[in-house]
């Protein structure tokens, strides 16, 4: 559809029609890339659509990105799982419940300084207008996995599910490290 454009344009606008072109394909490549990965059937829609519906088509989805989990040392019965939490839809979605294989009880907690302490407490229905993100890393939001039914070795995976107030379950699969980028702020 973009070839099109181009070759109706034969004013001095051309140039200009092409670069938009050119945008356009960039936009709808990145679309096409971002959401074959995870929504097969939204691969032959973004062929049809103008460049703001693959933008925005981009966005129509609710997404556990980058997900890392830290990795137990001998007598630990709790561990802290982080990702990124995307509601690409249209729709303020609220964090019901959290489950994972590996703990008895999994939950959302933020961490916060009290009287100088740096201290976690349970964060239940935390909302995520649309559009937004919010950030699970050390020192803030973070799945806690309590009662570990076994260690978490290094370079594991561990399975994370969220049920969100939509409905929707979302399954992340978190990879264990013993290093986690900013963990010395949960310190
Ligand atoms: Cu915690």
């Amino acid at each position: 559809m973009f070839g099109r454009t181009i070759f109706y344009t034969r004013t001095g606008s051309a140039i200009r029609t092409v670069v938009n072109g050119v945008m356009a394909l960039i936009v709808f490549l990145m679309a096409h890339t971002a959401t074959a990965a995870q929504n097969e059937h939204s691969h032959s829609h973004s062929h049809a659509h103008s460049k703001e519906h693959s933008k925005q088509r981009l966005k129509q989805d609710l997404q556990l990105l980058n997900a890392t989990v830290r990795a137990t040392k001998p007598g630990m019965s709790s561990s802290a799982a982080y990702m990124t939490i995307q509601n690409g839809t249209d729709k303020a979605l609220q964090i019901r419940s959290l489950t994972s294989p590996v703990a008895k009880k999994t939950e959302l907690h933020t961490t916060e300084m009290n009287n100088g302490m740096m201290k976690m407490r349970r964060v239940d229905n935390l909302t995520i207008n649309p559009g937004d993100e919010v950030e699970l890393k050390p020192g803030g939001y973070h799945v806690m996995l309590m009662g570990l039914k076994k260690p978490i070795a290094t370079n594991s995976k561990v399975p994370v599910t969220i049920t969100f107030s939509n409905g929707e379950k979302k399954t992340v699969v978190a990879h264990a490290m013993d290093e986690i980028k900013g963990q010395h702020m949960a310190h």
